[in-house]
């Protein structure tokens, strides 16, 4: 990370008794993201700049966190989520600077347990158009951060992930995080798949193919497309037969407590018949084809029903391909392993969960001695 220079953060005060912060600077980094979109839709955010926060312990501060946000969108938007990472006392959160002049144009709420601040516009429609994407690249570059908590003994970091919702497209994982998902249509093998994900930027997010790790992630992104459509998703059991994982999005950053390579495990075993669901990296979701194969409502393979994929032992097959299940678009695709030389009509993508640089800000909260030494004070 390469700080080009340094900006005197402005300081605003909600509590006007207490003495304003003496020492704030704020090191913009550069850093830029390549905008390449699903189709011909326009879906950028960039944002520079980590900023950096010295403090004396003796403040009460809110420093702003302005002129970092760049957003450029030909799509309707229906709400801004600014959400806070790390270590967060009660009354640690996000706001919008309140002397903001045109504060009426949008409804801003703060959801505490979610620490996410939702910016949405005052009549609640969509931003949609020229205007209404200027407003809110405006209004996000009026984000404020307020700590009471003088300690820096706790984690002296947050990061604050900004995501631009459309509707119908983000899904909020699990874990708290906001995923997005689409179909793209895309003649290819496996590895061409994966490769043309990651060419895919959704709002400063690069795109992997899906990690499918529940019911409603499953429904969800098969929703993207039509009910017959199928392609490649980002599972494999390349590295050792018999044992899938997921080896993209953050589940392949991940170091599987199987067999301590990378890529969460899911399952164990090739159809002898059937497998073993494997629930150790916390993955306790298949959705594997079956002879004879009857669903649930949500779709998902009723049990005891034992399941004919995976079929290709001894390294036949090792890419998962995404089929359809019932046939219609509320139901989760069923699962095949494919050898990944096949070709595929297109491939399920998603963003979301890997803390990128391009829709994130880092703020390193540092006592204002360490300033001091670093300029010689
Ligand atoms: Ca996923
Ligand atoms: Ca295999
Ligand atoms: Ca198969």
């Amino acid at each position: 990370m390469c700080f080009s220079h340094f900006l005197l953060a402005k300081i605003h005060r909600f509590n006007a008794n207490v003495a304003v912060l003496r020492l704030a600077t704020v090191a913009v980094a550069s850093l830029s993201v390549a905008a390449m979109d699903v189709g011909a839709a326009t879906r950028d955010l960039t944002i520079t700049g980590s900023p950096m926060v010295f403090f004396d312990r003796t403040q009460n501060p809110t420093v702003s966190i302005a002129s970092r946000v760049t957003v450029a969108s030909d799509q309707p938007i229906q709400y801004a989520s600014v959400r806070m990472f790390g270590y967060a006392g009660p009354d640690d959160k996000l706001d919008i600077n309140p002397y903001y002049a045109r504060l009426s144009l949008f409804n801003i709420t703060w959801d505490a347990a979610k620490r996410e601040l939702k910016i949405q516009k005052s009549d609640n429609s969509n931003f949609s158009g020229s205007n209404d994407i200027a407003n809110l690249n405006e209004v996000l570059n009026q984000l404020v951060f307020f700590w009471p908590d003088n300690s820096i003994t706790h984690n002296p970091t947050r990061m604050i992930e900004i995501n631009l919702c459309e509707a119908n497209k983000s899904y909020e994982h699990p874990d708290g995080t906001l995923h997005f998902y689409d179909y793209v249509s895309y003649s290819s093998n496996w590895s061409s798949a994966k490769t043309n994900a990651e060419t895919k930027y959704y709002y400063g997010k690069r795109g992997y193919l899906a990690t499918i790790t529940g019911v409603a992630e499953s429904q969800f992104s098969r929703k993207q497309t039509t009910a017959t459509a199928q392609g490649w998703a980002g599972g494999s059991d390349a590295a050792v037969d018999g044992t899938w994982r997921w080896v993209t999005g953050p589940e392949g950053l991940r170091i599987s407590g199987k067999d301590s390579l990378a890529g969460a495990v899911f399952w164990v075993g090739n159809y002898t018949p059937g497998g073993t669901k494997y629930v150790g990296d916390l993955i306790d979701y298949e959705n594997w084809n079956a002879s004879g194969i009857t669903y649930t409502a949500s779709g998902h393979r009723n049990t005891p029903t034992i399941p004919t994929e995976p079929n290709g032992g001894n390294h036949a097959e090792d890419y998962l391909q995404l089929v359809p299940g019932q046939g219609n678009s509320d139901s989760e695709g069923v699962w095949n392993d494919l050898s990944g030389t096949a070709t595929l009509s297109g491939y399920f993508i998603e963003w979301g969960g890997m803390g990128e640089s391009g829709n994130t800000i880092t703020i390193h909260i540092l006592p204002s001695n360490a300033f001091k030494s670093a300029m010689g004070m």
